[in-house]
């Protein structure tokens, strides 16, 4: 969308205060904590939604990144109690959990032998008997496999507990971690930092300024991190805003972050189930102003196995420019949730198709957003 077209939509705007806002975007000038709170409860869809697609359209055009990966869950049982989570009932019910061994992980890395994939996310429970040692054995045998795979793994829960289990510092832990391989950290276990929700959702796991400490640490050796923010359950817009400000700062500080997923809360099988699911418009209302209250993040992602592939599609025209997967095997956490992908395998072909279905471009990248193939000339049906 042209500028001048975008001025149009900001000048017909009622609500002077909306106006100035969207002025402040399209002149990339920062928005207050107060005027986050405002967009979400005043904006219509189409305001905040255009605001963002030009926000977009700005810094990626119509680019909308994919990536080739898969997913390694080391365990689904957790000494957590998350509310929202399916595996914290797990713990009380050990029969029903299991942990996989390293062989078994390297099985799982082996079967990939031979496919363009180009990222390991690693993520799972806090198992109370795995160790840092443990996952530096795991890390090491996946890179003397194969050396070139991006290793993205572990949520600030799981690296503060093993680096408390070894008594070392996070700084320690981190260091140890990434020279044993690991490459980049997920957004995960972020939910929301406000204490008035993480003390409801999920009191007894690493705090919100945990979190942000073992980011923080990350980016000062080098690494790179997503971030996340758990959405659409008992969070109010100034905790989703404080959330984002949080992150906005620490960006401000490191540089480390590449891209900001949010994550829609799905109701089913965990200890929330009495708790709506947010309708597709607040859905899109919490992509667009993302897209527009982190303005120092390079990118915005939907996680499609999660939002189902329909809504997904249609953030890419409310500030999404990415698009998680191919992934041919949707992490056990959300279909426990009651994500609605019941068949949660897409292969390029289809991803490709859903990118040019929304009239955007599609581009294969790695993990740290080097471009792999553009497939915007690739003849799909
Ligand atoms: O932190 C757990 C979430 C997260 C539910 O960085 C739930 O590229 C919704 O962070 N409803 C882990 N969400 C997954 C994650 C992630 C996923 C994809 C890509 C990346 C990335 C990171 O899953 C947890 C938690 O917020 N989660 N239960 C639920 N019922
Ligand atoms: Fe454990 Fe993570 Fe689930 Fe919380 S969200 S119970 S830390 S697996």
């Amino acid at each position: 969308m042209g500028t001048a077209n975008i001025e149009i939509i900001i000048a017909s705007e009622k609500d002077t205060l909306l106006q100035k806002i969207g002025n402040k975007v399209i002149h990339n000038e920062r928005i207050s904590f107060e005027e986050g709170v405002y967009l979400f409860e005043k904006a219509s869809l189409p305001y905040v939604g255009a605001l963002a697609n030009w926000k977009r359209e700005s810094l990626h055009g119509d680019i909308t990144y994919f990536n080739k990966n898969f997913h390694i869950e080391p365990t689904n049982v957790c000494v957590f109690s998350c509310k929202f989570c399916s595996y914290s009932k797990l713990y009380a019910h050990k029969e029903e959990g299991w942990e996989l061994t390293i062989d078994q992980m390297m099985d799982i890395v082996k079967s990939y032998d031979g496919k363009p994939v180009t990222e390991v996310h690693i993520v799972g429970g806090v198992h109370p008997k795995l160790t840092l040692e443990f996952f530096i054995s795991l890390l090491k045998a996946i890179k003397a496999h194969r050396p070139e795979l991006h290793i993205k793994g572990f949520t600030p829960v799981e690296l503060d507990y093993m680096f408390r289990k070894a008594n070392l510092s996070t700084e320690e832990g981190m260091k140890r971690a990434h020279e044993a391989g690991l490459d980049s950290l997920p957004g995960g276990g972020a939910e929301i930092f406000h204490p008035d929700i993480r003390n409801i959702i999920c009191a007894d796991k690493a705090t919100g300024d945990q979190w942000l400490h073992i980011h923080r640490t990350a980016h000062n050796l080098g690494m790179h991190s997503n971030a996340t923010l758990l959405y659409g359950h008992i969070e109010k817009a100034e905790h989703r805003i404080d959330h984002m400000e949080r992150l906005r700062q620490l960006q401000d500080e490191t540089k480390g972050f590449n891209t900001f997923i949010p994550l829609k809360f799905r109701n089913k099988d965990n200890d929330m189930h009495d708790v709506p699911e947010s309708t597709m418009a607040n859905d899109l209302k919490m992509y667009a102003i993302s897209r527009l209250y982190l303005d120092n993040f390079p990118h915005v992602k939907a996680y499609w196995p999660m939002l189902g592939r329909e809504i997904a599609q249609l953030t890419l025209s409310y500030g999404v420019n990415d698009i998680d997967g191919t992934i041919d095997d949707t992490t056990k956490i959300y279909s426990m949730a009651g994500s609605e992908e019941q068949t949660p395998v897409m292969t390029t072909e289809e991803l490709v198709r859903l990118i040019k279905q929304a009239h955007r471009k599609p581009v294969e990248r790695g993990t740290l957003y080097n471009v792999i193939q553009d497939y915007s000339l690739v003849e799909i049906d």
